[in-house]
């Protein structure tokens, strides 16, 4: 009785598996074969797997190849994903339209001193507090006695002051202190057909490897070819950081696949590679430096020098955090006896009302501010502009 009865268990057993496979079996010969994952170069990542308009008629579900995905689709086991390469918009206008922000951060001391050169007697406490208060925007001793002497002697010249007259003498002043003129522009309009290279250099957590990512992609966003290097070989999340960023934009990334490995040789292929792929700009991100330490400082000099074997160096950008203040400017010095700055890039600006630290820095190094990080998203980098900047002090 009992053998009968395991006869009809065993029996039952095998018709559920049998049933099971046979409804499972379809489905599995749906399934297509997963897709090779791109050859990666020696020492190399290319972060798409095909160039940007192949990657966007694979993401509509056109493409021939392997890579094929059906919008609305769930994702295929074993296939990688397709990348829709995102448009930035181009660089001009971004501090116009970010201006908003700006003025947030920024105008509350522009309102202050407005309210005090408003004043109907200015005598000397008046003169004082507003000293105080272009100090306390970190505008730097020198430059604020300029600005005060100048705008007392203006005061007496002028008589009345409106708030009209008032503003545009604020305004004079502060453009002449930051210096309208100055040329700002980033030096990537290369001759020949050689790329560019722009340095990205800093202490860490200034901004170093966002304002590369940023960078990359308002650069694609103005037409142009960007290659990024890896040369913050310190950590791997620093690599992949950058990979993400040049990601979205489809700019290659050179990397090396050892933790610890040499930044001057890493920078060394990303320029080679930027030459043999014919793009416009090279941007290498670094490892954050300690401004004390003259070993990783000495090490930066050297990934500079191993560049040049090949190429020039068209820009090196020292990252600053506008929200570190005197602190910033001591690290500026220190950089800037290592390599030679050629621009700065003041970031965090969004989060801080001490934006004179711009007067400040471009008087330490007599280089310019060229670019303005105003807040953590993609596109939130701009080309700095003095006279939207002032405008945006003084909109309290
Ligand atoms: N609010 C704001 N945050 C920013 C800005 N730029 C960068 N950040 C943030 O600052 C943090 C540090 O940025 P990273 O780019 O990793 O800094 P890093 O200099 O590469 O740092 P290390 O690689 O550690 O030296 C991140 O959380 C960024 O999102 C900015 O303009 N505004
Ligand atoms: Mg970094």
């Amino acid at each position: 009785m009992s053998a009968y009865l395991i006869l009809i268990i065993v029996i039952g057993a095998l018709l559920v598996v049998a049933g099971g496979a046979f409804l499972l079996a379809p489905r599995a010969r749906r399934r297509p074969r997963a897709a090779k994952p791109g050859a990666a170069r020696t020492g190399a990542t290319q972060t798409t797997e095909a160039p940007p308009g192949e990657a966007q008629r694979a993401g509509a579900g056109g493409g021939g190849g392997a890579a094929t995905t059906v919008p609305g689709a769930p994702p295929v086991e074993g296939m990688p994903p397709a990348v829709v390469l995102e448009k930035p918009p181009p660089s001009a206008g971004r501090m116009v339209r970010l201006r908003a922000r700006l003025a947030r951060s920024q105008s509350g001391f522009g309102s202050v001193l407005l309210g005090l050169l408003a004043r109907d007697t200015l005598d000397d406490a008046v003169w004082e507090q507003i000293e105080d208060t272009l100090i306390a925007a970190d505008m730097g001793i020198t430059p604020t006695r300029q600005i005060v002497d100048e705008l007392r002697t203006k005061v007496k010249v002028l008589g009345t002051r409106g708030p009209h007259e008032v503003r545009e003498l604020l305004k004079a002043e502060l453009l002449g202190q930051i210096g309208a003129d100055g040329d700002r522009a980033l030096r990537i309009a290369h001759s020949g057909d050689r790329p560019a290279v722009v340095l990205m250099v800093g202490v860490n957590g200034t901004g170093k490897t966002t304002t590369c990512g940023k960078l990359a992609r308002s650069m694609v966003g103005d037409g142009r070819t960007v290659l990024l290097g890896a040369a913050d070989t310190f950590r791997a999340a620093a690599v992949d950081q950058l990979q993400t960023w040049g990601a979205r934009v489809g700019a290659r990334v050179v990397r090396s696949e050892r933790e610890g490995a040499d930044p001057a040789s890493v920078a060394f292929q990303a320029v080679r590679d930027g030459i043999a792929d014919g793009v416009d700009v090279v941007i290498i991100d670094t490892a954050g430096r300690l401004h004390t330490k003259t070993g990783l400082m000495d090490e930066l000099g050297k990934v500079k020098r191993v560049i040049e074997k090949q190429l020039p160096v068209d820009e090196v950008l020292l990252v600053l955090d506008a929200t570190t203040g005197q602190n910033g400017l001591r690290q500026a010095r220190v950089f800037a006896e290592v390599v030679d700055v050629t621009g700065i890039v003041l970031t965090k600006l969004d989060g801080t009302a001490k934006g004179g630290i711009i007067i400040a820095v471009q008087r330490e190094l007599g280089v310019p501010v060229k670019l303005v990080g105003l807040g953590e998203g993609p596109d939130d980098l701009a080309p700095f502009e003095p006279e939207t900047f002032v405008d945006a002090v003084l909109s309290g």
